[in-house]
């Protein structure tokens, strides 16, 4: 089910008067942004062959040295499985939002690059990209491969893998010093579709709770940041993103 198949939500006057007035905006979001388009969310239990598997086992260093090709077989079902999808109406009210308000700074957990085929610009991929590999030991970039097993590095014969952060990796410093910074100026801070039980991701929420940013959260249940966020939005991230970009565009 969708966004566009509930009822009619109100989106509170309160946060509408400070929506149109906020020039400095952060959104972070996580999978269930992109559950709408049918990507399954990080935490949704796995289907098929990957039933047997906890994501949280499988995206970790250990995982891939122990069993580099079914962790690159993992990696292999999911990429295909995003190129059969498309942006959703929430990808794509970010998208209008950017476009009327040029600041929106877009910080995501999602390794799937929904953000930048629906047209975001800048966006600040804190977990890495699925689409993009690189060597397990060097570090080089590597090309994408359609192969079944994990190919060699050509720099140094090591495997491939995928360029995303594994659990137990640090965040790329850039993508962790951007938004940190954005954050330090934000004047409101949307958490959307995400559990916020991911560190250091979720920190960033916490952070703007400490700011002077008003924090709004859009997600389809409750998580640890609901009671403390000004605006705790239940429901589809497809509805309720598309209902704030036309009060922010009539503003
Ligand atoms: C690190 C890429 C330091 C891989 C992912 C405190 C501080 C620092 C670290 C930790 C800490 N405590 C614990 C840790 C360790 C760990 C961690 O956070 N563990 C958790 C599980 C407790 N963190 C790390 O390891 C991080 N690294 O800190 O390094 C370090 C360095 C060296 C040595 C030691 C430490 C790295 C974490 C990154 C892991 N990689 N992804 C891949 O994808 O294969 S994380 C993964 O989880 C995805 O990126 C995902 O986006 C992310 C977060 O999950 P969610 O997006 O929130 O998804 P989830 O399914 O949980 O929730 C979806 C939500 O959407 C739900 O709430 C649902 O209700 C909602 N929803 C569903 N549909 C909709 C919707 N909402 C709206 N509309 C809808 N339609």
């Amino acid at each position: 089910m969708t966004g566009s198949e509930q009822d009619p939500i109100e989106v509170p006057s309160t946060l509408v008067n400070t929506l149109v007035k906020a020039e400095q905006w952060v959104v972070m979001t996580g999978s269930g942004i992109s559950a709408e388009s049918g990507v399954p969310t990080f935490r949704d239990a796995q289907t098929g062959l990957w039933a047997q598997y906890n994501p949280q086992q499988l995206a970790t260093q250990e995982a891939f040295k122990n069993n580099p090709h079914v962790v690159w077989q993992w990696y292999q079902w999911r990429r295909e499985l995003i190129r059969n999808t498309s942006p959703n109406p929430a990808h794509r009210a970010l998208v209008e939002l950017q476009r009327l308000r040029p600041n929106l700074i877009l910080v995501t957990q999602n390794v799937d690059g929904l953000h930048q085929r629906a047209g975001s610009t800048n966006v600040i991929e804190f977990h890495g990209n699925i689409h993009r590999n690189k060597c397990s030991h060097c570090q080089k970039p590597g090309p994408e491969s359609e192969a079944a097993q994990p190919p060699d590095c050509a720099q140094c014969g090591e495997l491939l893998r995928p360029n995303v952060v594994w659990f137990g990796e640090s965040i790329p410093r850039v993508a962790l010093q951007a938004a940190a910074q954005a954050i330090e100026t934000c004047d409101v801070f949307f958490s959307v579709g995400t559990s916020s039980l991911v560190y250091p991701a979720a920190a960033l929420a916490e952070t703007a709770l400490t700011r002077q940013a008003v924090v709004v959260e859009i997600n389809l249940n409750p998580t640890p940041l609901s009671s403390r966020a000004d605006f705790a939005l239940q429901g589809f991230a497809g509805q309720w993103l598309p209902a704030i970009t036309d009060l922010v565009r009539a503003g």
